[in-house]
């Protein structure tokens, strides 16, 4: 296939309460991405990362009272509403952007810019639902918010920077969720999302399962956006996290997923964008989860064994 994947390094940590993932884009950097990108087929273009401000510089409750309980929302517009234009800048020179993070709160840009001009489909591969608002969170981390920022629920109906306009609900898969709070759970509930709990999974296996979701996110859309959140695998697998949930997919279960994800799209051309989020390089070892999220990545864009 001819594909250039341009990678947009997105070193942001103001979404998360655990510094670290910071690190994330030069973890996986060096952990030979590009080198693995290029072994699945695929030419690789890197625009370097976007600058961010230190967190030790700012106050996380500078935001004005509209904005609720929700850390750091100045400094997270500012990157989000920069990351969305360099995402559709890339898909418009006829690049497929993948962005490394950084926390899950970059995925607000990434599918900003990514649904601009296209009505995209999300599968969502993680532990978290990340769909509280400022008004449901228990943490006012960004991080647990970027489902609900996209699609404008809650109070950020009234912040046009991070809605992701061409996502529905309908269009979203959820794959592998085991920690979910209460309000979450009624909110997904409540929603037209689709989710599918590693309950799901243990009982129907990986494979179908993410033929499942595909077929939702493909569903009269233009094309997918896969977001990839380290935490969605065992800790055993991937331990540099910055919250480590049990009872995850395993090695293999992920390269599956990820495998499934590259085979529809050679079907169907319907990879638009992706994000690779929460490596933590502070808490892994030997850089081990920022090397799994290349081979996870690299298999989506069609490495194979053989
Ligand atoms: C919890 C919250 C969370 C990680 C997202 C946790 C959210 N639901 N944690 N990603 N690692 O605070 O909203
Ligand atoms: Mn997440
Ligand atoms: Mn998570
Ligand atoms: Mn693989």
């Amino acid at each position: 296939m001819d594909r250039t994947v341009r990678l947009i390094g997105a070193p942001m940590d103001f979404g998360a309460n655990r510094r670290g993932v910071d690190m994330g884009p030069s973890a996986i950097r060096y952990a030979g991405l590009g080198d693995e990108l290029e072994d699945a087929g695929v030419a690789c273009t890197d625009s370097g990362d976007l600058l961010i401000p230190r967190a030790e510089e700012r106050d996380p409750d500078a935001n004005p009272p509209s904005s609720g309980e929700a850390k750091f929302l100045l400094e997270i517009e500012d990157v989000c509403s920069r990351l969305s234009e360099q995402v559709a800048e890339a898909l418009a020179e006829g690049t497929t952007p993948l962005v490394l993070g950084g926390d899950h709160s970059i995925a607000i840009g990434t599918m900003g810019g990514s649904a601009r001009d296209a009505d995209l489909g999300v599968i969502w591969f993680d532990a978290h639902a990340d769909i509280n608002t400022p008004e449901t969170s228990p943490s006012g981390n960004v991080h647990g918010m970027p489902l609900a920022a996209a699609l404008g629920r809650g109070i950020f109906e009234e912040m046009p920077w991070a809605h992701a306009p061409r996502v529905r609900e309908e269009s979203v898969a959820y794959v592998g969720l085991r920690s979910i709070d209460d309000r979450e759970r009624d909110a997904i509930r409540d929603s037209e999302m689709t989710a599918f709990t590693m309950s799901d999974i243990d009982e129907r296996g990986i494979t179908d399962v993410v033929e499942d979701a595909l077929a939702v996110a493909t569903d009269e859309t233009d094309g997918v956006h896969v977001s990839l959140d380290l935490d969605w695998l065992d800790p055993k697998a991937a331990p540099g996290v910055g919250t480590p949930v049990r009872g995850g997919v395993t090695y293999r279960e992920a390269h599956s997923a990820l495998e499934a994800v590259s085979e529809f799209d050679e079907r169907e051309g319907g990879l638009r964008s992706m994000d690779v989020v929460e490596v933590n390089p502070i808490l892994d070892e030997h850089n081990e989860t920022a090397t799994l999220a290349t081979e996870l990545t690299a298999s989506a864009f069609g490495k194979r064994i053989l």
